[in-house]
């Protein structure tokens, strides 16, 4: 497949990392093209472990072009540090490019984040404080920061300039604090873009290129697609389009270039921030998958809210994203329950309902309705394929195929590379 989008299907965290990763080995191009340093994709190889936030999980394969697209809203200062971080580790990331339509996160927009969660007090959306929304907005409103602004240091300095007299006017009057000064943020931000200028390219031209020669080119979306912008369930969203078709925005390319999608489905569901979460465990299942699982968050460590695989969610998925395939993940986290419980779909007053509704108020209102499968108690760590699975597990693969329309193609029983098998 020579253009291969991989989206999360449900809202975030369900093992993107782990899978872009195991896809990469056969991929030239690894593209990043939404989101920023509010992702954090985990990649494990061996016993080693990698938090990837801005940097596309395909690093870790030497020779392969891993693209930082349009789509992204860059903190310069997480990707030098995180680069830092890869290269003591010994990672070569010299195949690294950054694209100079991506925008910039400044310090404001990180301080705006947090004075804006703090205003909004109970309704607050439970953002990573990256400063990824007020860089979007900034972005939408026509006055934000691109990288290509950033190398140049009087266009940066006058936009910046522009910019903080409006920051620093609503710092002081609306937020009670101190405003920001031109001359420190550009002396570090001239720094940051010194050390960023040969990364920079244009980087949809590259990606053309690339598909062009026939090259391979896996684009990964970070977040998922319950956390979308249009698709998700909003206002508890982030401030991006994670879902397939903002691979074609983010990415620079049309929408002929993509071949398949595939969206990572965790074994159960879990969301970490506000929002309604209809499958969410009340018992004690929510402490068991959030231990076994490791739930927590991997950019900010917040404890991951827990529930049962939600189908209804899924099917939105399947049709949003065009999914062509999925791969299902964290399956040995469900290992010792002597029940498993699927919501098929959501009993709101007199009704039925199999499709995810748009309102809030109706979603606040809904109560999964669950089908229970036995549960299976071997260690499934160490499957290679399918029929090394226990009976009640591959019962369970097959229902959530039935449900969901989709055929898995892989399956993921732990959290490193060997720990996959690809369904044939
Ligand atoms: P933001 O910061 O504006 O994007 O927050 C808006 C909502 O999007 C959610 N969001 C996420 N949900 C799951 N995982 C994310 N990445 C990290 C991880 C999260 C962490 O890998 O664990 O460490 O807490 C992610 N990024 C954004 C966020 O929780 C809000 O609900
Ligand atoms: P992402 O944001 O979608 O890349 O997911 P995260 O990295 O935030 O969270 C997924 C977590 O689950 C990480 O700690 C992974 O190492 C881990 N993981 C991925 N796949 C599996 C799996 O199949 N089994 C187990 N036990 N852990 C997994
Ligand atoms: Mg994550």
């Amino acid at each position: 497949m020579p253009a291969v989008v991989l989206v999360g299907a449900q809202w975030g965290d369900e093992g993107k990392g782990k899978i872009t990763d195991y896809l990469a080995e056969k991929a030239d191009l690894v593209v990043r093209y939404q989101g920023g340093s509010n992702a954090g994709h985990t990649v494990k190889v061996g016993e080693e472990e990698f938090k990837l936030h801005l940097v596309p999980s395909g690093i870790l394969y030497p020779g392969k072009i891993c693209i930082i697209g349009n789509g992204v809203v860059v903190d310069p200062q997480v990707l030098v540090a995180e680069l830092e971080g890869l290269e003591r580790r010994g990672i070569d990331t010299s195949g690294l490019r950054l694209s100079y339509r991506a925008h910039v996160i400044l310090p404001y927009h990180k301080r705006l984040d947090e004075v804006e969660e703090e205003r909004r007090g109970a309704g607050r959306l439970g953002t990573t404080r990256r400063g990824i929304g007020p860089a979007y907005v900034d972005k939408a409103a026509r006055m934000g920061i691109r990288v290509i602004d950033l190398l140049d240091p009087e266009e940066f300095r006058e936009k910046l300039a522009f910019n903080l007299k409006e920051k620093n006017e609503l710092f002081i009057k609306v937020y009670g604090c101190s405003p920001y000064s031109l001359e420190e943020i550009l002396e570090e931000y001239l720094g940051y873009a010194e050390r960023l200028r040969p990364l920079v390219a244009d980087t949809g031209r590259l990606i053309n290129q690339a598909l062009r020669e026939g090259k391979k080119v896996l684009f990964e979306g970070a977040q998922g697609t319950l956390l979308d912008l249009d698709q998700g369930t909003y206002p508890y969203v982030t401030s991006s389009y994670p879902v397939a078709g903002g691979a074609c925005i983010g990415a620079g390319v049309g929408p002929k270039a993509i071949d398949a999608v595939i969206g990572v489905v965790k074994a159960y569901t879990t969301r970490v921030g506000e929002g309604p979460f209809p499958s969410e465990a009340k018992d004690n299942a929510s402490e068991y998958l959030r231990r076994r699982g490791a739930e927590y968050g991997t950019t900010t460590g917040r404890p991951r809210r827990c529930g049962w695989l939600d189908t209804v969610i899924l099917r939105h998925a399947v049709e949003v994203n065009g999914l062509t395939g999925i791969a299902l993940t964290k399956l040995d986290v469900l290992t010792g329950l002597d029940v498993v419980r699927i919501c098929t779909g959501y009993q709101y007053g007199g009704e039925v309902l199999y499709d995810f509704p748009a309102s809030l108020k109706v979603l606040q209102k809904c109560e999964p309705i669950y089908e229970e499968l036995p549960g299976w108690q071997e260690d499934i760590t160490q499957a290679h394929t399918l029929e090394e699975l226990p009976p009640a597990c591959r019962a369970y693969i097959r229902r959530v195929e039935e449900l969901v329309g989709v055929p898995i193609k892989l399956i993921a029983v732990g959290p490193r590379r060997d720990q996959t098998i690809a369904v044939t």
